[in-house]
């Protein structure tokens, strides 16, 4: 085993739609731990951190203002290789295409919403995980 932890992000379409308990129904139901938990509004500079690889790219405003406008729920979770486990429950990138039994690919809606508005956020790597465990739950 590798134990591990991850950030994970309910964004703000999540939160909106009531969807934090269906999205930590499947963490749990996958065997993950909850380590912290917390509501946050988020300022734009801890999100600029946060998305910093992203600087400069197309959709690095909209996706940071997206951010912005609304309550996130930050989750520090545990579980054996939940880093790659969890990116897998969410599936890929854009909602329309992800895996149907995924996050993104059951919960993501894509009538006119925008490629940022994809329900969550889990690192990457351990290099990433630690990053941004830092930034969240400093
Ligand atoms: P992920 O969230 O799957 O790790 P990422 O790190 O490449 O994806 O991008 C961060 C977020 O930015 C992503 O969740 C949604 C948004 N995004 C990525 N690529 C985009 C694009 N081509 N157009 C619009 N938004 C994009
Ligand atoms: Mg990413």
């Amino acid at each position: 085993t590798q134990v591990q932890e991850t950030l994970v992000l309910v964004k703000p379409d999540g939160v909106a739609r009531n969807l934090s308990g269906e999205i930590l129904r499947r963490i749990e139901a996958k065997g993950y731990s909850l380590v912290d938990i917390k509501l946050v509004q988020a300022e734009r500079s801890l999100l600029a951190e946060h998305y910093a690889e992203h600087a400069g790219k197309p959709f690095f405003e909209p996706l940071v203002e997206f951010m912005e406008s609304g309550q996130i729920l930050a989750l520090r979770v545990a579980g054996d290789r939940v880093i790659e486990g969890f990116r897998a429950l969410a599936g890929t990138t854009d909602p329309t295409t992800a895996a149907p039994g995924t996050i993104r690919g059951d919960l993501g809606r894509d009538w006119g919403l925008k490629v940022q508005q994809n329900l969550v956020h889990g690192s990457d790597s351990p290099e990433s995980a630690a990053r941004e465990l830092a930034l969240w739950f400093a």
